[in-house]
């Protein structure tokens, strides 16, 4: 991987770099060249600029910041490190000399690094966007969560098959990290409340848990472009506090002797691989707990050492409450500062309240987290009472503006429609200065539906913060060619601030241009097609339109309408085997959560269809489908500089925002797409004539969903989707088993919950427009060309600075 703006590094510093490496894999490893695998050398080069990581954050280590920003996520998608590193240290070309001259291959070398993927999908990436450009706008920062043994489960697929195999990161340690044992604290659970009798007199309450688990921090240095600024990503493991118990060891019970860490340990063992639907399990709330307890010990004994009074927290201290899993943070807050603290309750819930910002990722009612009240009390004593008390006071409050009963159960912390549930989304909610959304929709049906009777007490509270991504990652690593170009074009200093790229629009319309940037495509296009015959055995032919839907699986992401539109492709090919048809490469990669049965079953149609497409002679050359296994950050930096076309065809309204699309539309694919979450942003910065926009809208998709019975009828009206949905039905994609997909087409015929019988037509209408725009080439490099030109606002710096100044109050720089 070329560095962006090759300036040849100096001879001395080359050696200085290969010193440190060498000196990191003798003296780190005890490892000389000689016996040094490709994985060693990673160690020692991500050992040798975690020095430099170190060196950096020295210059600043001795002062005290003004105002900390602490980022609580039960996910960080991270994927590989080193070319985040290197870059913004400055050092690509330097590493890749160093590593040059003793003949080691900088590329493998960053190959052999396993991605850290302690996150399910947009959420968790969102969160390590965040962080790189907290560190590269010095905002001074931690990132608080879980350092999980096993990340997300390895997608393995056999025959159509998704199969999850245990993911293994830490199998050769972590050079990135260090652990910091004398900063572990404990967490409780269980037990009882007691009182106690101060000696002022005063009483107060005590939590007295049954058991408590060590949590000990790992930090992830976490390097800003130029290595200006260095934040920590503090990741908490779960430990038991007594190693063995050795009396029953001694006894010879050398199993039992350790029962008990391993059920302390298991709290940091897994990622839990749910998308969108609570994992529901205890271990879960467990996990939730253990590191929200874990990182407000941690920042209120720091605030204490450096300020001493607790009173002043929200002035050096915001927190930001990523999704509802830290939402217990509330009343731990509160137990840390009345209970532990002595706090007045009064004082403690104004501090809380002025501390902690919520965002909102989702308004799926299946992802809304709600924990049984039982298993709270069981798990969290002390916590219970809490929340009662707030939720009293709160709906005290109400009250006195003469609410309904009706009113008071929507505002209620707790839901008692079906069995007593804690509302984690409510919880958050009261507890937060600022509540935000993801994009500029999905904030304003925050405003419209699941928060509307809370909206209506503090119409303040809910503000908008458009998604972003970092662009370091998104293309100045993934995509060096196009950074050149660019660089090339409006000069370096388009790498500190991307709104440069703006400049790209006056040569849009350039031959020149436009031919050096459809090269630089094509180079990426080859080199996925290398990766995806590897993966998958199948051979993609570069001058194919590359079609990308490259996501989690979910049935609101209608990657199912995907592959309709695609079966009804191959059929009109087949029947017009003679017309000019736009030849199309179908790319499809993704993870269905293990118990999500249609999502699996959409994997395994996907699989199927590109079985038989792939082997009909009739349709060679002109559509190809692929799913490439095991999705993950790395893949999609290789994916997403080689797609040409952008899928993100959710039902309107359901995705919050989308990430992916802002990196695919950044790179230049043109978006086929829905007006939902940030694709309406997107379309407003690329220009309507730069986007494929197709279906109903939010308002047309609640219109259509009180229709009963629309999705017999749309069927009825479209002979294509039949055929389509015929030819799936009878077995032509699965002809030892005609019945397999029988529970997808069901879903269709009968619910059709997310509306792709009444999407298809237009679809299929807006796939053709597709094709048509891909026969222009003049027209379609500058409709790309203006993409990239256009997205810059979607830099996660943007969206960081204005969570700076609105949510957090503190100074950027
Ligand atoms: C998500 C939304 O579904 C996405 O639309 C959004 O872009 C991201 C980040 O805000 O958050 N919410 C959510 O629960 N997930 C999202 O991707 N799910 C996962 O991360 C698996």
């Amino acid at each position: 991987m070329p560095q962006a703006a090759p300036a040849a590094p100096a001879g001395d510093e080359v050696a200085v770099m290969r010193a440190a490496i060498l000196a990191r894999l003798a003296y780190g490893l005890g490892k000389t060249p000689a016996t040094a695998r490709d994985r060693d050398w990673f160690a020692a080069t991500a050992l040798a600029l975690r020095d430099r990581a170190v060196a950096a954050a020295a210059i600043t280590a001795g002062t005290v910041p003004v105002k900390r920003v602490h980022y609580l996520s039960l996910e960080f998608l991270i994927g590989r490190l080193l070319s985040d590193a290197m870059g913004n240290l400055g050092v690509a070309e330097t590493v890749r000399e160093a590593l040059a001259g003793l003949n080691v291959d900088l590329d493998a070398v960053a190959g052999a690094e396993p991605d850290a993927a302690l996150g399910n999908g947009g959420l968790g990436r969102l969160a390590a966007c965040f962080m790189e450009s907290m560190a590269s706008l010095a905002i001074p920062a931690y990132g608080y969560g879980i350092r999980y043994d096993h990340g997300l489960f390895r997608q393995v697929i056999e025959d159509g098959v998704q199969r999850e195999v245990p993911e293994t990161w830490l199998s050769e340690g972590n050079p990135w990290e260090f652990e910091r044992a004398e900063a572990a604290c404990e967490v409780g659970f269980g037990g009882d409340v007691a009182m106690s009798v101060q000696p002022d007199g005063t009483l107060r309450r005590v939590w007295r848990p049954a058991e408590t688990v060590r949590a000990v921090p790992y930090d992830t240095p976490v390097i800003g472009r130029g290595a200006k600024h260095v934040n920590a990503l503090r990741l908490w493991a779960a430990r038991a506090p007594e190693a063995i118990d050795l009396a029953r060891f001694n006894a010879g019970d050398h199993v039992g002797a350790v029962a008990e860490r391993a059920r302390a340990e298991a709290i940091s063992r897994v990622l839990y691989p749910s998308d969108g639907t609570p994992a529901g399990q205890e271990l879960r709330l467990r996990q939730e707990f253990f590191f929200t307890s874990a990182s407000l010990q941690d920042l209120v004994r720091r605030h204490v050492a450096e300020r001493g009074d607790l009173r002043s927290l929200p002035d050096h201290a915001a927190i930001q409450l990523n999704d509802t899993h830290p939402a217990i943070a509330v009343p731990e807050l509160m137990r840390l500062l009345v209970d532990v603290h002595g706090m007045a309750w009064e004082d403690a819930w104004h501090v809380t309240t002025q501390t902690l910002g919520y965002t909102n990722h989702t308004l799926m009612p299946e992802a809304l987290e709600t924990w049984p009240v039982e298993l709270m009390e069981r798990l969290l004593p002390r916590h219970m009472q809490i929340i009662y008390l707030i939720n009293w006071m709160h709906l005290e409050e109400v009250s006195k503006h003469g609410a309904s009963v009706e009113q008071l159960a929507e505002v209620s912390l707790i839901d008692e429609s079906h069995g007593k549930r804690v509302r984690m989304g409510h919880l958050a909610f009261l507890g937060a200065r600022r509540v935000n959304g993801v994009s500029a929709l999905h904030t304003e049906l925050m405003r419209q539906t699941v928060f509307a009777p809370l909206h209506a007490l503090d119409t303040d509270k809910i503000v908008n913060k458009t998604n972003g991504i970092t662009f370091r990652r998104w293309l100045h690593n993934a995509n060096p060619g196009l950074t050149r170009l660019a660089v090339e074009a409006v000069g370096e200093r388009v790498l500190d601030d991307p709104r440069h790229l703006e400049g790209l629009a006056a040569l849009a319309d350039d031959a020149g241009f436009q031919a050096r940037y459809a090269a630089v495509r094509r180079e990426r296009k080859e080199a996925l097609a290398r990766v995806v015959e590897d993966r998958t055995g199948i051979t993609l032919d570069p001058e194919a339109l590359f079609d990308v839907q490259i996501k989690r699986i979910h049935e609101y992401k209608r990657q199912l309408l995907n592959i309709l539109e695609t079966v009804a492709l191959y059929q009109a090919i087949k029947a017009e085997p003679h017309r000019d048809w736009t030849p199309r490469v179908k790319l499809f990669a993704g993870k269905a959560a293990p118990s999500y049965h249609q999502a699996k079953l959409i994997i395994r149609l996907a699989s199927d269809v590109a079985k038989r497409v792939n082997a009909d002679p009739d349709v060679a050359g002109r559509l190809t489908v692929a799913f490439v296994p095991n999705y993950s950050v790395s893949l999609a930096e290789a994916i997403i500089p080689a797609a040409d076309l952008s899928e993100q065809i959710s039902t309107a309204g359901l995705e919050a925002s989308g990430t992916g699309n802002m990196k695919l539309a950044l790179n230049g694919a043109l978006t086929i797409g829905t007006l939902d979450g940030a694709n309406i942003e997107i379309k407003d910065h690329v220009g309507p004539d730069n986007i494929f926009i197709f279906g109903l809208d939010a308002a047309g998709v609640q219109r259509v969903q009180s229709q009963p019975g629309y999705a017999a009828r749309a069927i009825a009206a479209s002979p294509r989707l039949r055929g389509a949905l015929d030819m799936i039905s009878a077995g032509g994609f699965s002809p030892g088993e005609p019945g397999r997909f029988r529970p997808l087409v069901d879903e269709l015929t009968h619910g059709d919950r997310f509306l792709l019988t009444a999407d298809f037509d237009d679809y299929w209408r807006a796939q053709r427009a597709v094709d048509a725009a891909w026969r222009r080439p003049k027209t379609w490099w500058r409709s790309a060309i203006l993409n990239t030109a256009r997205t810059a606002w979607f830099s996660s710096d943007r969206t960081m600075r204005e969570y700076a100044e609105e949510i957090w109050r503190v100074r950027v720089g």
